[in-house]
Protein backbone atom coordinates (compact mmCIF):
# COMPACT_ATOMS: atom_id res chain seq x y z
CA UNK A 1 0.00 0.00 0.00
CA UNK A 2 1.57 2.84 -1.03
CA UNK A 3 0.14 6.26 -0.08
CA UNK A 4 1.10 9.27 -2.29
CA UNK A 5 0.76 13.14 -1.70
CA UNK A 6 -2.15 14.85 -2.83
CA UNK A 7 -0.90 18.06 -4.43
CA UNK A 8 -3.60 20.30 -6.63
CA UNK A 9 -6.00 17.40 -6.65
CA UNK A 10 -3.43 15.02 -7.57
CA UNK A 11 -1.53 12.36 -6.40
CA UNK A 12 2.03 12.24 -6.85
CA UNK A 13 5.14 10.48 -5.50
CA UNK A 14 7.66 12.47 -3.43
CA UNK A 15 10.49 14.28 -5.81
CA UNK A 16 13.42 13.09 -4.23
CA UNK A 17 11.79 9.59 -4.12
CA UNK A 18 12.06 9.34 -0.46
CA UNK A 19 10.06 6.66 1.24
CA UNK A 20 9.32 5.55 4.96
CA UNK A 21 7.72 2.54 6.38
CA UNK A 22 4.35 2.92 7.56
CA UNK A 23 3.64 -0.19 10.54
CA UNK A 24 0.30 -1.89 11.44
CA UNK A 25 0.72 -1.56 15.36
CA UNK A 26 -1.73 -4.71 16.01
CA UNK A 27 0.80 -7.00 14.56
CA UNK A 28 3.66 -4.71 14.56
CA UNK A 29 4.11 -5.08 10.76
CA UNK A 30 5.01 -3.32 7.75
CA UNK A 31 2.06 -2.75 5.47
CA UNK A 32 2.91 0.11 3.45
CA UNK A 33 5.15 3.28 2.31
CA UNK A 34 4.59 6.70 2.68
CA UNK A 35 6.71 9.85 1.15
CA UNK A 36 9.15 11.16 3.24
CA UNK A 37 8.25 14.88 1.84
CA UNK A 38 11.30 16.88 1.18
CA UNK A 39 11.12 21.46 1.05
CA UNK A 40 10.85 20.60 -2.59
CA UNK A 41 7.30 18.60 -2.23
CA UNK A 42 6.40 21.56 0.30
CA UNK A 43 7.42 24.00 -2.33
CA UNK A 44 5.06 22.18 -5.19
CA UNK A 45 1.86 22.40 -2.64
CA UNK A 46 2.58 25.91 -1.27
CA UNK A 47 2.57 26.88 -5.14
CA UNK A 48 -0.60 24.68 -5.48
CA UNK A 49 -2.13 26.60 -2.48
CA UNK A 50 -1.21 29.95 -3.57
CA UNK A 51 -2.49 29.48 -7.21
CA UNK A 52 -5.45 28.06 -5.71
CA UNK A 53 -6.45 31.13 -3.35
CA UNK A 54 -7.62 33.91 -5.15
CA UNK A 55 -10.33 32.49 -6.63
CA UNK A 56 -11.21 29.90 -3.43
CA UNK A 57 -10.97 32.90 -1.38
CA UNK A 58 -13.36 34.96 -3.45
CA UNK A 59 -15.96 31.85 -3.55
CA UNK A 60 -19.15 32.48 -2.33
CA UNK A 61 -19.83 31.80 1.41
CA UNK A 62 -22.99 29.57 0.22
CA UNK A 63 -20.95 27.92 -2.22
CA UNK A 64 -17.71 26.82 0.31
CA UNK A 65 -20.61 25.73 2.04
CA UNK A 66 -22.12 23.09 0.17
CA UNK A 67 -18.49 21.88 -0.75
CA UNK A 68 -17.56 21.11 2.76
CA UNK A 69 -20.96 19.79 3.17
CA UNK A 70 -20.47 17.42 0.46
CA UNK A 71 -17.09 16.33 1.81
CA UNK A 72 -19.29 15.86 5.81
CA UNK A 73 -21.32 13.73 3.56
CA UNK A 74 -18.92 11.74 1.21
CA UNK A 75 -17.08 10.83 4.69
CA UNK A 76 -20.38 9.71 6.47
CA UNK A 77 -21.39 7.49 3.53
CA UNK A 78 -17.57 5.80 4.10
CA UNK A 79 -17.72 5.66 7.35
CA UNK A 80 -16.68 2.01 7.51
CA UNK A 81 -13.94 2.12 5.06
CA UNK A 82 -12.65 5.01 6.86
CA UNK A 83 -12.63 3.13 10.71
CA UNK A 84 -11.34 0.36 9.20
CA UNK A 85 -8.28 2.10 7.90
CA UNK A 86 -7.95 4.41 10.72
CA UNK A 87 -8.19 0.85 13.09
CA UNK A 88 -5.79 -0.51 11.18
CA UNK A 89 -3.40 2.93 10.89
CA UNK A 90 -3.18 3.57 14.49
CA UNK A 91 -4.29 0.14 16.51
CA UNK A 92 -7.09 1.83 18.25
CA UNK A 93 -10.50 0.03 18.33
CA UNK A 94 -12.67 -0.25 15.15
CA UNK A 95 -15.74 0.21 17.25
CA UNK A 96 -13.86 3.47 18.81
CA UNK A 97 -12.99 4.38 15.44
CA UNK A 98 -16.53 3.87 13.80
CA UNK A 99 -18.36 5.44 17.17
CA UNK A 100 -16.50 8.55 17.48
CA UNK A 101 -13.27 9.25 15.22
CA UNK A 102 -14.72 8.45 11.80
CA UNK A 103 -18.05 10.79 12.63
CA UNK A 104 -16.53 13.46 14.07
CA UNK A 105 -14.31 14.14 10.98
CA UNK A 106 -17.48 14.28 9.29
CA UNK A 107 -19.46 17.10 11.79
CA UNK A 108 -16.14 18.77 11.62
CA UNK A 109 -16.91 19.67 7.81
CA UNK A 110 -20.78 19.86 8.35
CA UNK A 111 -20.20 21.92 11.60
CA UNK A 112 -18.08 24.46 9.75
CA UNK A 113 -19.51 24.60 6.76
CA UNK A 114 -22.67 25.87 8.69
CA UNK A 115 -20.64 28.14 10.62
CA UNK A 116 -19.03 30.31 7.96
CA UNK A 117 -22.33 31.50 6.58
CA UNK A 118 -23.11 32.49 10.51
CA UNK A 119 -19.75 34.01 10.75
CA UNK A 120 -19.87 37.94 11.14
CA UNK A 121 -17.19 41.02 12.00
CA UNK A 122 -17.77 44.34 14.52
CA UNK A 123 -18.62 47.62 13.75
CA UNK A 124 -17.60 50.55 16.74
CA UNK A 125 -19.20 53.88 15.78
CA UNK A 126 -17.05 56.72 16.85
CA UNK A 127 -19.17 59.09 18.86
CA UNK A 128 -18.83 62.31 18.43
CA UNK A 129 -15.70 62.34 15.85
CA UNK A 130 -18.40 61.18 12.78
CA UNK A 131 -16.30 57.91 12.47
CA UNK A 132 -17.46 54.54 11.76
CA UNK A 133 -15.00 51.73 12.19
CA UNK A 134 -15.78 48.58 10.71
CA UNK A 135 -13.74 45.16 10.70
CA UNK A 136 -12.71 43.15 7.56
CA UNK A 137 -12.07 39.67 8.18
CA UNK A 138 -10.33 38.51 5.37
CA UNK A 139 -8.66 34.81 4.74
CA UNK A 140 -5.25 34.61 5.47
CA UNK A 141 -3.73 33.02 2.00
CA UNK A 142 -1.65 29.64 2.85
CA UNK A 143 -1.74 27.77 6.01
CA UNK A 144 0.02 25.26 7.18
CA UNK A 145 -2.04 22.37 9.72
CA UNK A 146 0.27 19.84 11.02
CA UNK A 147 -1.72 16.68 13.43
CA UNK A 148 -0.95 13.97 15.61
CA UNK A 149 -1.36 10.65 15.78
CA UNK A 150 -3.61 9.59 18.38
CA UNK A 151 -6.81 10.81 16.53
CA UNK A 152 -5.59 10.96 13.19
CA UNK A 153 -8.49 12.14 10.83
CA UNK A 154 -10.36 13.91 13.61
CA UNK A 155 -7.62 16.35 14.49
CA UNK A 156 -6.67 16.52 11.05
CA UNK A 157 -10.09 18.07 9.59
CA UNK A 158 -10.34 19.82 12.94
CA UNK A 159 -7.83 22.15 11.45
CA UNK A 160 -8.54 21.86 7.50
CA UNK A 161 -12.44 22.42 7.89
CA UNK A 162 -12.43 25.59 9.28
CA UNK A 163 -8.96 27.04 7.44
CA UNK A 164 -10.95 26.08 4.18
CA UNK A 165 -14.31 27.57 5.26
CA UNK A 166 -12.57 30.60 6.42
CA UNK A 167 -11.51 31.07 2.29
CA UNK A 168 -7.97 30.24 2.98
CA UNK A 169 -5.43 27.17 0.96
CA UNK A 170 -3.96 24.37 3.30
CA UNK A 171 -0.50 23.04 3.07
CA UNK A 172 -0.98 20.45 5.81
CA UNK A 173 0.60 17.47 6.90
CA UNK A 174 -0.96 14.17 9.38
CA UNK A 175 1.72 12.31 11.77
CA UNK A 176 4.39 9.51 9.69
CA UNK A 177 2.73 7.78 12.07
CA UNK A 178 -0.71 7.19 11.14
CA UNK A 179 -1.18 8.72 7.51
CA UNK A 180 -3.79 6.08 6.03
CA UNK A 181 -7.13 8.66 6.67
CA UNK A 182 -5.93 11.85 5.55
CA UNK A 183 -4.44 10.33 2.45
CA UNK A 184 -8.42 9.05 1.74
CA UNK A 185 -9.52 12.33 2.52
CA UNK A 186 -7.71 13.72 -0.46
CA UNK A 187 -9.92 11.39 -3.01
CA UNK A 188 -13.16 12.51 -1.15
CA UNK A 189 -12.43 16.20 -1.84
CA UNK A 190 -12.04 15.45 -5.27
CA UNK A 191 -15.58 13.42 -5.47
CA UNK A 192 -16.77 16.34 -3.24
CA UNK A 193 -15.82 19.19 -5.51
CA UNK A 194 -13.45 20.91 -4.02
CA UNK A 195 -11.31 23.09 -6.56
CA UNK A 196 -7.91 21.82 -7.04
CA UNK A 197 -4.96 23.33 -4.67
CA UNK A 198 -7.34 24.04 -1.94
CA UNK A 199 -6.06 21.57 0.32
CA UNK A 200 -2.63 19.83 -0.49
CA UNK A 201 -1.48 17.11 1.92
CA UNK A 202 2.35 16.45 2.17
CA UNK A 203 3.07 13.40 3.68
CA UNK A 204 6.35 12.94 5.68
CA UNK A 205 8.49 12.82 8.90
CA UNK A 206 8.34 15.88 11.47
CA UNK A 207 12.27 16.84 11.16
CA UNK A 208 12.10 16.86 7.09
CA UNK A 209 7.98 17.83 5.77
CA UNK A 210 6.83 19.33 9.06
CA UNK A 211 9.93 21.39 9.41
CA UNK A 212 9.77 22.59 5.88
CA UNK A 213 6.23 23.63 6.38
CA UNK A 214 6.89 25.52 9.45
CA UNK A 215 9.78 27.35 7.91
CA UNK A 216 8.48 28.26 4.50
CA UNK A 217 8.29 31.76 4.57
CA UNK A 218 5.15 32.61 2.38
CA UNK A 219 3.07 30.20 5.01
CA UNK A 220 1.22 32.71 7.10
CA UNK A 221 -0.37 31.08 9.65
CA UNK A 222 0.42 27.44 11.62
CA UNK A 223 -1.83 25.47 13.49
CA UNK A 224 -0.80 22.49 15.29
CA UNK A 225 -1.40 20.04 17.80
CA UNK A 226 1.33 17.63 19.51
CA UNK A 227 3.80 17.40 21.70
CA UNK A 228 4.85 20.02 24.44
CA UNK A 229 8.46 19.73 23.15
CA UNK A 230 7.48 20.13 19.15
CA UNK A 231 5.13 22.79 20.38
CA UNK A 232 7.92 24.79 21.68
CA UNK A 233 10.00 24.24 18.76
CA UNK A 234 7.79 25.12 16.25
CA UNK A 235 7.13 28.89 18.26
CA UNK A 236 10.39 29.53 17.92
CA UNK A 237 10.96 28.96 14.29
CA UNK A 238 7.67 30.43 13.37
CA UNK A 239 7.66 33.59 15.81
CA UNK A 240 10.29 35.29 14.43
CA UNK A 241 8.85 35.01 11.47
CA UNK A 242 5.74 36.69 12.88
CA UNK A 243 3.60 33.67 11.81
CA UNK A 244 -0.07 33.47 13.47
CA UNK A 245 0.17 30.38 15.61
CA UNK A 246 -2.54 27.97 17.38
CA UNK A 247 -0.53 25.46 19.31
CA UNK A 248 -2.69 22.80 21.24
CA UNK A 249 -0.10 20.29 22.93
CA UNK A 250 -0.11 17.99 25.91
CA UNK A 251 -2.07 17.15 28.75
CA UNK A 252 -1.64 16.02 32.69
CA UNK A 253 -5.04 16.17 33.30
CA UNK A 254 -6.29 15.73 37.03
CA UNK A 255 -9.79 13.93 37.75
CA UNK A 256 -10.68 15.39 41.14
CA UNK A 257 -13.60 13.16 43.20
CA UNK A 258 -15.46 14.71 45.55
CA UNK A 259 -17.71 12.14 47.92
CA UNK A 260 -20.91 13.45 47.12
CA UNK A 261 -20.65 12.76 43.21
CA UNK A 262 -23.25 10.81 41.41
CA UNK A 263 -20.73 6.96 42.17
CA UNK A 264 -21.93 5.13 39.63
CA UNK A 265 -21.65 7.68 36.88
CA UNK A 266 -18.30 8.77 38.13
CA UNK A 267 -16.93 4.82 37.96
CA UNK A 268 -17.72 4.15 34.80
CA UNK A 269 -16.89 7.88 33.37
CA UNK A 270 -13.73 7.21 35.17
CA UNK A 271 -12.44 4.02 33.50
CA UNK A 272 -13.16 5.59 30.28
CA UNK A 273 -11.11 8.87 31.04
CA UNK A 274 -8.54 7.29 32.13
CA UNK A 275 -8.74 4.40 29.23
CA UNK A 276 -10.14 5.00 26.06
CA UNK A 277 -8.14 5.23 23.07
CA UNK A 278 -5.00 3.06 25.14
CA UNK A 279 -5.10 6.34 27.25
CA UNK A 280 -3.92 8.41 24.01
CA UNK A 281 -5.98 11.25 24.45
CA UNK A 282 -4.80 14.95 25.51
CA UNK A 283 -7.76 14.83 27.31
CA UNK A 284 -7.80 11.70 29.38
CA UNK A 285 -8.02 12.81 33.23
CA UNK A 286 -4.53 11.09 33.74
CA UNK A 287 -3.97 11.87 37.71
CA UNK A 288 -6.76 10.78 39.63
CA UNK A 289 -7.78 12.56 43.52
CA UNK A 290 -10.21 11.00 45.57
CA UNK A 291 -11.33 12.41 48.84
CA UNK A 292 -10.35 10.40 51.35
CA UNK A 293 -13.63 9.11 52.48
CA UNK A 294 -14.25 7.16 49.64
CA UNK A 295 -10.63 6.23 48.50
CA UNK A 296 -10.27 2.94 49.43
CA UNK A 297 -14.28 2.57 48.19
CA UNK A 298 -12.98 3.82 44.53
CA UNK A 299 -9.77 1.60 44.78
CA UNK A 300 -11.82 -1.60 44.99
CA UNK A 301 -14.61 -0.45 42.45
CA UNK A 302 -11.99 1.31 39.60
CA UNK A 303 -9.73 -2.01 39.60
CA UNK A 304 -12.88 -4.50 39.72
CA UNK A 305 -13.97 -2.75 36.32
CA UNK A 306 -10.92 -1.87 34.83
CA UNK A 307 -9.92 -5.46 35.10
CA UNK A 308 -13.03 -6.18 32.96
CA UNK A 309 -11.54 -4.53 30.00
CA UNK A 310 -10.84 -6.54 27.29
CA UNK A 311 -7.56 -6.04 25.44
CA UNK A 312 -7.51 -7.32 22.34
CA UNK A 313 -7.15 -6.77 18.48
CA UNK A 314 -8.80 -4.00 17.28
CA UNK A 315 -10.85 -5.75 14.65
CA UNK A 316 -12.80 -7.47 17.36
CA UNK A 317 -16.18 -6.02 18.39
CA UNK A 318 -15.70 -7.15 22.28
CA UNK A 319 -12.13 -5.10 22.25
CA UNK A 320 -12.37 -2.35 25.12
CA UNK A 321 -8.55 -1.49 24.76
CA UNK A 322 -6.51 -1.80 21.33
CA UNK A 323 -2.72 -1.37 21.03
CA UNK A 324 -0.17 1.36 21.25
CA UNK A 325 0.36 3.23 18.43
CA UNK A 326 3.98 2.55 17.72
CA UNK A 327 6.81 0.44 19.31
CA UNK A 328 8.77 3.62 20.14
CA UNK A 329 5.21 4.61 21.90
CA UNK A 330 5.27 1.33 24.16
CA UNK A 331 8.36 1.63 24.63
CA UNK A 332 7.74 5.42 26.28
CA UNK A 333 5.01 4.41 28.40
CA UNK A 334 6.92 0.86 29.83
CA UNK A 335 9.54 3.08 30.98
CA UNK A 336 7.23 5.27 33.08
CA UNK A 337 5.82 1.96 34.95
CA UNK A 338 9.49 0.97 35.06
CA UNK A 339 10.07 3.57 37.52
CA UNK A 340 6.78 3.73 39.39
CA UNK A 341 8.58 2.09 42.54
CA UNK A 342 11.49 4.24 42.57
CA UNK A 343 8.97 6.89 42.01
CA UNK A 344 7.59 5.91 45.32
CA UNK A 345 4.59 4.60 43.51
CA UNK A 346 2.76 0.92 43.92
CA UNK A 347 1.09 -1.13 40.61
CA UNK A 348 -2.29 -1.50 42.02
CA UNK A 349 -3.54 -3.20 38.71
CA UNK A 350 -1.88 -3.97 35.24
CA UNK A 351 2.00 -2.71 33.83
CA UNK A 352 2.03 -5.71 31.82
CA UNK A 353 2.83 -6.14 28.48
CA UNK A 354 -0.03 -8.27 26.56
CA UNK A 355 0.33 -11.46 23.98
CA UNK A 356 -2.68 -11.33 21.96
CA UNK A 357 -3.48 -14.96 20.21
CA UNK A 358 -2.61 -14.46 16.60
CA UNK A 359 -1.59 -10.62 16.69
CA UNK A 360 1.75 -11.49 19.29
CA UNK A 361 3.60 -8.75 17.60
CA UNK A 362 1.38 -6.07 18.11
CA UNK A 363 2.11 -3.48 21.08
CA UNK A 364 -0.87 -4.29 23.96
CA UNK A 365 -0.39 -3.15 27.49
CA UNK A 366 -2.42 -3.93 30.10
CA UNK A 367 -4.68 -0.52 31.52
CA UNK A 368 -2.44 0.13 34.48
CA UNK A 369 -3.21 1.80 37.66
CA UNK A 370 -0.31 3.17 39.68
CA UNK A 371 -1.14 4.25 43.39
CA UNK A 372 0.99 7.18 44.00
CA UNK A 373 1.51 9.47 47.85
CA UNK A 374 2.59 12.76 46.24
CA UNK A 375 2.23 15.17 43.02
CA UNK A 376 5.54 15.15 42.43
CA UNK A 377 6.79 12.59 40.94
CA UNK A 378 7.19 11.86 38.05
CA UNK A 379 4.40 10.08 37.01
CA UNK A 380 2.18 12.67 38.32
CA UNK A 381 4.16 15.48 36.53
CA UNK A 382 5.50 14.22 32.73
CA UNK A 383 2.42 13.46 29.67
CA UNK A 384 2.96 9.52 29.71
CA UNK A 385 -0.07 9.45 26.29
CA UNK A 386 -0.76 5.75 27.45
CA UNK A 387 -3.46 3.72 29.39
CA UNK A 388 -1.87 4.61 32.62
CA UNK A 389 -3.42 6.30 35.63
CA UNK A 390 -2.20 7.55 39.20
CA UNK A 391 -4.50 7.59 41.90
CA UNK A 392 -4.35 9.71 45.26
CA UNK A 393 -6.26 10.33 48.16
CA UNK A 394 -6.60 13.86 49.03
CA UNK A 395 -8.22 15.59 52.83
CA UNK A 396 -9.62 18.77 51.70
CA UNK A 397 -10.75 21.32 48.67
CA UNK A 398 -7.40 23.62 48.71
CA UNK A 399 -5.10 20.46 49.07
CA UNK A 400 -6.57 18.64 45.85
CA UNK A 401 -7.39 22.75 44.16
CA UNK A 402 -3.19 23.09 44.87
CA UNK A 403 -2.40 19.62 43.59
CA UNK A 404 -4.42 19.92 40.78
CA UNK A 405 -2.57 23.07 39.47
CA UNK A 406 0.69 22.05 40.23
CA UNK A 407 1.86 21.02 37.18
CA UNK A 408 3.28 22.29 34.23
CA UNK A 409 0.56 21.68 31.95
CA UNK A 410 -3.58 22.99 31.81
CA UNK A 411 -5.09 21.92 29.18
CA UNK A 412 -8.26 20.03 31.12
CA UNK A 413 -9.71 18.92 34.48
CA UNK A 414 -13.00 16.64 35.23
CA UNK A 415 -14.75 17.43 38.51
CA UNK A 416 -17.20 14.92 40.44
CA UNK A 417 -19.68 16.83 42.96
CA UNK A 418 -23.21 17.66 43.35
CA UNK A 419 -21.67 21.29 45.21
CA UNK A 420 -22.73 24.12 42.88
CA UNK A 421 -20.09 26.30 45.19
CA UNK A 422 -17.52 24.37 44.85
CA UNK A 423 -18.13 23.48 41.14
CA UNK A 424 -18.13 27.45 40.65
CA UNK A 425 -15.24 27.99 43.11
CA UNK A 426 -12.64 25.50 41.20
CA UNK A 427 -14.04 26.27 37.97
CA UNK A 428 -12.28 29.99 38.18
CA UNK A 429 -9.42 28.41 40.09
CA UNK A 430 -8.48 25.43 37.64
CA UNK A 431 -5.54 26.36 35.75
CA UNK A 432 -6.84 25.12 32.88
CA UNK A 433 -8.58 25.85 29.59
CA UNK A 434 -11.55 22.69 29.80
CA UNK A 435 -13.38 22.17 33.16
CA UNK A 436 -15.49 18.94 33.10
CA UNK A 437 -17.94 18.95 35.53
CA UNK A 438 -19.81 15.66 36.32
CA UNK A 439 -18.77 14.23 33.16
CA UNK A 440 -15.82 13.83 30.30
CA UNK A 441 -14.86 14.85 26.31
CA UNK A 442 -19.04 15.78 26.67
CA UNK A 443 -18.10 18.17 23.22
CA UNK A 444 -20.00 20.93 21.96
CA UNK A 445 -18.11 22.14 18.72
CA UNK A 446 -19.14 25.80 19.36
CA UNK A 447 -16.79 26.09 22.73
CA UNK A 448 -13.37 27.76 22.66
CA UNK A 449 -10.97 24.61 22.73
CA UNK A 450 -7.32 24.89 24.43
CA UNK A 451 -5.13 24.68 26.78
CA UNK A 452 -2.95 27.00 29.70
CA UNK A 453 0.53 27.18 30.43
CA UNK A 454 2.52 24.18 28.55
CA UNK A 455 -0.83 22.88 27.50
CA UNK A 456 -0.72 25.93 24.31
CA UNK A 457 -1.40 28.58 23.30
CA UNK A 458 -4.56 30.18 21.40
CA UNK A 459 -7.75 28.23 21.13
CA UNK A 460 -9.63 25.84 18.20
CA UNK A 461 -13.60 25.45 18.04
CA UNK A 462 -16.41 27.35 17.17
CA UNK A 463 -15.83 31.04 16.34
CA UNK A 464 -12.19 31.18 17.55
CA UNK A 465 -11.04 28.62 14.77
CA UNK A 466 -13.00 31.30 12.28
CA UNK A 467 -11.01 34.28 14.18
CA UNK A 468 -7.83 31.97 13.99
CA UNK A 469 -7.73 31.20 9.89
CA UNK A 470 -9.04 35.15 9.37
CA UNK A 471 -6.71 38.41 9.45
CA UNK A 472 -8.77 41.39 11.10
CA UNK A 473 -8.32 44.54 9.67
CA UNK A 474 -10.21 47.73 11.07
CA UNK A 475 -11.72 50.08 8.39
CA UNK A 476 -12.33 53.94 9.99
CA UNK A 477 -14.33 56.19 7.83
CA UNK A 478 -14.91 59.78 8.72
CA UNK A 479 -17.98 61.51 7.44
CA UNK A 480 -19.22 65.12 7.15
O1 LIG B 1 4.30 14.08 18.66
P1 LIG B 1 4.98 15.17 17.80
P2 LIG B 1 4.68 12.56 18.73
C1 LIG B 1 2.41 14.03 23.01
C2 LIG B 1 2.52 12.73 23.71
C3 LIG B 1 3.47 11.97 22.88
C4 LIG B 1 4.41 13.06 22.48
C5 LIG B 1 5.18 12.79 21.25
O2 LIG B 1 3.05 12.93 24.98
O3 LIG B 1 4.10 10.96 23.56
O4 LIG B 1 3.57 14.17 22.27
O5 LIG B 1 4.33 12.31 20.22
C6 LIG B 1 4.98 16.83 13.55
N1 LIG B 1 8.25 20.66 12.64
N2 LIG B 1 1.29 14.12 22.11
O6 LIG B 1 6.11 12.24 18.58
O7 LIG B 1 6.37 14.79 17.48
C7 LIG B 1 4.87 15.32 13.50
O8 LIG B 1 5.35 14.82 12.29
C8 LIG B 1 6.98 20.49 12.24
C9 LIG B 1 0.21 14.92 22.55
O9 LIG B 1 3.80 11.93 17.74
O10 LIG B 1 4.72 16.45 18.47
C10 LIG B 1 3.37 15.15 13.69
O11 LIG B 1 2.69 15.39 12.47
N3 LIG B 1 6.25 19.43 12.58
C11 LIG B 1 -0.80 15.12 21.54
C12 LIG B 1 3.04 16.24 14.70
O12 LIG B 1 4.11 17.19 14.59
C13 LIG B 1 6.79 18.50 13.35
C14 LIG B 1 -0.95 14.24 20.43
C15 LIG B 1 2.97 15.75 16.15
O13 LIG B 1 4.16 15.05 16.45
C16 LIG B 1 8.13 18.62 13.81
C17 LIG B 1 0.23 13.52 20.08
C18 LIG B 1 8.87 19.76 13.41
N4 LIG B 1 10.14 19.96 13.77
C19 LIG B 1 1.28 13.48 20.93
N5 LIG B 1 8.41 17.55 14.57
C20 LIG B 1 -2.00 15.90 21.86
N6 LIG B 1 -1.87 16.98 22.57
O14 LIG B 1 -3.07 15.54 21.42
C21 LIG B 1 7.30 16.78 14.60
N7 LIG B 1 6.33 17.34 13.85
Amino acid sequence: MTIKNYINGEFIAPIKDNWIDNYNPSIGEVYGQIPNSTKEDVAKAYEAAEKAFPTWSNTTLAERSRILLNIAEKISEKLDALANAEAKDNGKPLSLAKAIDIPRASSNFEFFANAITQFSSEAHETVGLNAMNFTLRQSIGVVGCISPWNLPLYLFTWKIAPAIAAGNCVVAKPSEVTPMTAYLIGEICNEAGLPKGVLNIVHGLGTTTGQAIIEHPKIKAISFTGGTATGAHIARTAAPMFKKLSLELGGKNPNIIFADCDYDKMLVTTVRSSFANQGQICLCGSRIFVEESIYERFKKDFIKKVAELKVGSPFETDTNVGALVSKAHLEKVKSYIAIAEEEGGKIVFGGEEIEVENFENGYYLQPTIIEVTSNQCKLNQEEIFGPVVTMMPFKTEAEVLEMANDVRYGLSATLWTQNLNRTMNFSKQLQVGIVWVNTWLLRDLRTPFGGMKASGVGREGGLEALRFFTEPKNVCIQYN
